[in-house]
């Protein structure tokens, strides 16, 4: 529901609502969160808080620019204290189409020559605007007025200068005759004598807005009896706490020559970034900003394809007219990893790229792919990712891993696992069904035993079969560099790795992902199922 439509909904609601005051984004964002229904933009307020007087010092430029502020900090409709309306008919109009445009619900203006004075301060009875005038003024912004639920309303300054509540009935008459929506009624008397005259006297029905700051001991309930009594407005509430806060910490660091004394009395540093709303800059940059940099990484391309296309290496097979070895290149990119190598083998001399680091493994056909690992990781400086090359993934699933080392910075190794069935998904069975990549993990993080080789999963965890899905990450690069010396390694298999790995007190970090993220490519009903799968 749009803010204007919020604040027509409650002035016309049958009971009264209250407007609690706010002066900049902060403040309006504590409004919102103690639960108010709206916000009273008060021009008392802003100004103080500008270090200026309530005396249109302010251009309504300024004023707009804190009120941009306030109203992207809260949902909540924003009634702005238009003053007069910053001059005559036109620049109310002006005004009222700017404040339409930064979002804001409702203005009020008061019926005051411009410059203004703040009415707790006002004596000078020719002070008052003629009303004729100021009707005229109502008139005009109703008219420019494009979104229909927009508010206008009308403040009585009658008694404030000492008019009487017979001018303020007359005044009444007419800016309601002129369109506004509704009528303020201030007086600075401490008790609401002048109000509930006023109130008494005047018949028309309209909902009328009322600021009870002097008469304050008053109860809402005494205050609300007539029932067209609808905005109750808490003027200045806001910057006066502020004042009172600030005076006390400013002394007390002062005097005392430190600030040891008022930690635990102030907000935290935390609260400040709550309010700011930093858990959302997180999540977005995980989301948009490059966080691979200080990794590198390293594709396992040296196998031929068994089963599909022998025409080519098995990373250049195509899907919707992109190599998965394109793709993957893309996504490391995405994220920032610009350092990357490629370790081809079968017909290699299809696999150009010359901005990357291009490794040969020539003992492709009777080496497996941990030997093919061997031949980067002997080079590497930085924990990198491996990838095979024949693994199509969601991109995601990269930086799901980076956001497992920042949990996990103690993993030596990150492995993304897959619990389905390859059938149950519609994907092949493994066709190199030799259990090379599959191992128990227990709580679907923390891996406690691998392989068919070793004996049945050693400590607590439900010790679900997973598949190692052919992505990960290697973050203690030179530990596992030194498993990757091994004497056996042309014939070591991944399982019988991560078997060394856990035998030599390493860390594994598994991240269990579903079928959907990430395939490898084995068969053509593969091939076309992760075309639909993926853009
Ligand atoms: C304001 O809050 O700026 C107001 C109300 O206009 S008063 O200060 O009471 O005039
Ligand atoms: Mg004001």
């Amino acid at each position: 529901m749009s803010k204007t439509k919020k604040f027509r909904e409650l002035l016309n609601s049958k009971s009264h609502f209250f407007l609690m005051e706010a002066h900049n984004g902060l403040s309006a964002k504590i409004v919102e969160e103690a639960g108010f229904e709206a916000i009273w933009a008060s021009g008392l307020s802003i100004t103080a808080s500008l270090g200026v007087r309530d005396n249109n010092e302010i251009s309504y430029t300024q004023l707009l620019d804190v009120l941009e502020y306030m109203n992207d900090a809260c949902d909540l409709p924003i009634l702005v204290d238009g003053d007069t309306g910053y001059g005559n008919f036109n620049n109310a109009c002006r005004l009222l189409t700017k404040l339409e445009q930064t979002g804001i619900a409702a203005v009020c203006i008061e019926d005051k020559k411009f410059p203004k004075t703040n009415s707790f301060l006002e004596t000078k009875l020719d002070a008052l605007a003629d009303p004729v005038e100021f009707s005229g003024k109502i008139r005009a912004m109703k008219a420019v007025q494009t979104d229909p639920d927009f508010s206008v309303i009308a403040r009585l300054e009658s008694l404030i200068v000492g008019a009487g509540v017979a001018d303020a009935i007359k005044r009444a008459e007419m800016y309601l005759d002129a369109g506004a929506d509704a009528l303020l009624v201030h007086s600075k008397l401490a008790n609401p004598k002048d109000i509930f005259e006023f109130l008494g006297a005047f018949k028309r029905e309209t909902p009328i807005f009322i600021v009870p700051t002097k008469y304050y001991s008053i109860p809402v309930k005494q205050l609300t009896k007539d029932p067209r009594i609808s905005g109750i407005i808490w003027a200045n509430h806001n910057v006066r706490s502020c004042v009172t806060a600030m005076q006390q910490v400013c002394a007390k660091i002062y005097k005392d020559n430190s600030i040891a004394n008022v930690e635990g009395a102030i907000a935290s540093v935390s609260e400040i970034f709550r309010l700011q709303k930093n858990e959302e800059y997180l999540e977005m940059e995980k989301e948009y900003m490059p966080s691979g940099s200080g990794f590198g990484a390293v594709v396992l391309a040296a196998g031929a394809s068994e089963t599909l296309d022998y025409s080519k290496p098995k990373s250049l097979l195509t899907i919707k007219g992109k190599t998965i070895l394109d793709r993957q290149i893309e996504a490391l990119n995405e994220i920032g990893i610009s350092d990357i190598s490629i370790v081809r083998g079968y017909k290699k001399e299809e696999i150009e790229y010359p901005e990357l680091t291009i490794i040969d493994n020539d003992k492709w056909e009777t080496t497996k792919v941990m030997y093919t690992l061997s031949l980067y990781s002997a080079k590497a400086k930085q924990p990198y990712f491996a990838l095979y090359g024949d693994v199509f993934f969601k991109r995601y699933l990269l930086r799901d891993i980076l956001g497992c080392i920042d949990d996990h910075a103690d993993a030596d190794l990150v492995l993304v696992c897959v619990k389905e069935n390859y059938i149950n998904n519609g994907f092949s069975l493994k066709l190199n069904n030799d259990f090379d990549d599959l191992f128990h993990a227990g709580n679907g993080v923390e891996v406690v035993a691998v392989c068919p080789d070793c004996p049945e999963p050693s400590s607590s965890g439900n010790g679900d079969t997973v598949y190692f899905s052919g992505l990960m990450m290697i973050n203690n690069y030179s530990a596992i560099g030194e498993l990757l010396k091994a004497e056996d390694i042309e014939s070591l298999s991944c399982s019988g790795f991560l078997c060394r790995a856990i035998e030599q007190g390493l860390n594994i970090v598994s991240i269990v992902s579903s079928r959907d993220s990430i395939v490898d490519i084995n068969s053509i009903n593969d091939l076309l199922k992760v075309g639909e799968v993926y853009e």
